[in-house]
């Protein structure tokens, strides 16, 4: 038996800051309380001892606009253990027709790599009986969560019909359904027009992209969902529009939770304008960045909790990758980085600033998630029992980020030059350590994938529509119009 023992630190949750050592037997928190020995010792003095960071919504190697994401779970998981997280969620993508049960099997022999713990979303790229008859199979694997892209026409995007016949599946089987909100009409309209009119460099994926797609389709997506009775996740939300969907959702009683991106709160739209072509395009990710007056809203709405995770999306593409979109911005490959920087930039950005307390740092970086998930006390929390997936934070470690020293595989980071304060001092994955002094000692294959157990929270329907014919159709035609 192994046995660890975190000194003198002082622990934070998302309840509670108190002085109590921890002590870690086979991965596992065992004790909790003060002046603890008998192990290997930490020392956390003057230092924050809380849950590891939770990630759930990052794409590892995955296949996209003609290429992978560069990051795989071997050098995304080292990266995520680097800033403090333990735990990534990616998404499990289905090709065309491909059965959902097939996409798992690729996806469990790219993951044999990880660092540290992970799980997945499956996405819904098709719809068919395959797929419904599929769907339950997949709860049993332990994936509880479905995520359905309201844009990428042609490639990913689902239509309404095949959107709620899929959340109504979520209700049967206790799952939650996620949303990529974005009218991916729209979108593919404006992107036509925009190349018509010969805007075809990086800032045009910014004025295909407006707020209002988003807001749009999030909106949507929350009506479908009331519909249906299911809770709502709506992943990368970067916009007063779509928030103000979310918020007054949540006001009438609905649970939809929403998951702004780090890279959202700290970086503008003007990252687009004025700037060289890699520069901008380097930084390409939909929704695309947004002007101040949006990020304070995802700020405020963190602070009021109309807000619940914050993400990365972290979906990393090189430069070369990315110049595939010279003299067409539609083809440059959609996504940027953030694993490594998530929790140093929002604590900087959050904590120091006062925008956020030390409690809802962790609450909106790993116990709000781990809650939405079907994953606590396992994850998210500092409690008996808990894997010891823990973070020892330095508040007073400083560094510049540069993509010359981080773990990421690209050859640049968005947040290139930024100043931050407060790092880990240790990375604590299932009781190994990971990351020490900023030095990290990952162990590929270590990570465990951590089931999710079905859990649809009763979302007593707001709608008065009810099912004209029940069990509905699964084909593509056929769902009855509503009724109300
Ligand atoms: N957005 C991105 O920027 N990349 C991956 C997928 C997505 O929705
Ligand atoms: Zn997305
Ligand atoms: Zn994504
Ligand atoms: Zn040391």
């Amino acid at each position: 038996m192994t046995t660890t023992i975190i000194k003198n630190g002082t622990i934070v949750t998302a309840d509670l800051i108190y002085r109590a050592d921890v002590k870690i037997e086979d991965g596992v928190i065992a004790e909790i309380g003060p002046n603890l020995s008998g192990g290997e010792e930490l020392d956390a003095t003057g230092c924050y001892v809380m849950p590891g960071g939770i990630d759930p919504h990052v794409h590892l190697e995955m296949p996209f606009m003609g290429t992978y994401s560069t990051d795989d779970f071997e050098s995304g998981t080292r990266a995520a253990l680097s800033g403090g997280t333990t735990m990534v969620v990616d998404f499990c993508l289905p090709s065309p027709d491909q059965s959902l049960l097939d996409a798992l099997k690729r996806w469990d022999n790219k993951s044999t790599r990880a660092h540290c713990d992970y799980s997945y979303h499956m996405a819904i790229t098709w719809w068919g009986e395959q797929v419904f008859n599929e769907m339950p199979e997949v709860v049993n694997r332990g994936i509880n969560t479905f995520k359905h892209f309201m844009a990428y026409k042609g490639a990913l995007m689902v239509n309404d019909d095949e959107m709620f016949a899929s959340f109504q599946r979520c209700k049967e089987i206790g799952a939650i359904p996620l949303v990529h909100a974005e009218n991916g009409d729209v979108v593919a309209d404006l992107q036509r027009r925009l190349m018509e009119e010969g805007n075809n460099g990086p800032e045009g994926h910014a004025y295909s992209r407006p707020p209002e797609v988003e807001g749009e389709a999030t909106n949507r997506a929350i009506m479908i969902a009331d519909m249906a009775g299911v809770p709502l996740y709506v992943v990368h939300t970067s916009c007063e529009q779509a928030h103000e969907a979310i918020r007054r959702a949540r006001q009438k009683g609905m649970r939809v939770w929403g998951e702004p991106l780090i890279q959202h709160l700290t970086l503008d739209e003007s990252e687009y304008f004025d700037k060289d072509w890699d520069h901008s395009a380097r930084r390409v990710m939909s929704p695309p960045f947004r002007n101040k007056a949006h990020q304070d809203s995802l700020w405020a709405g963190l602070q009021a909790g109309s807000l619940s995770v914050v993400a990365t999306d972290h979906c990393a593409f090189t430069t070369d990758q990315k110049r595939t979109g010279v003299g067409d911005f539609t083809k440059i490959p959609n996504g940027t980085g953030g694993l490594e920087d998530r929790m140093p930039m929002l604590w900087t950005n959050g904590v120091n600033t006062g925008r956020l307390t030390m409690q809802e740092f962790v609450a909106v970086t790993a116990t709000n998630i781990a809650k939405i998930l079907n994953i606590y006390p396992r994850k998210g929390a500092i409690l008996v029992g808990s894997d010891a997936d823990i973070v020892v934070w330095d508040p007073n470690k400083e560094k510049t980020i540069t993509a010359s020293t981080q773990q990421s595989a690209i050859d640049y980071n968005v947040f290139e030059g930024k100043h931050v304060k407060g790092l880990p001092r240790f990375t604590l994955t299932r009781g190994r350590v990971a990351v020490h002094d900023g030095e990290v000692r990952g162990q590929e294959g270590h990570g465990q994938f951590v089931e999710r157990p079905p859990n649809n929270p009763v979302n007593r329907a707001l709608s008065t529509w009810k099912e004209l014919t029940a069990p509905r159709k699964v084909e593509r035609t056929g769902i009855p119009a509503s009724g109300v």
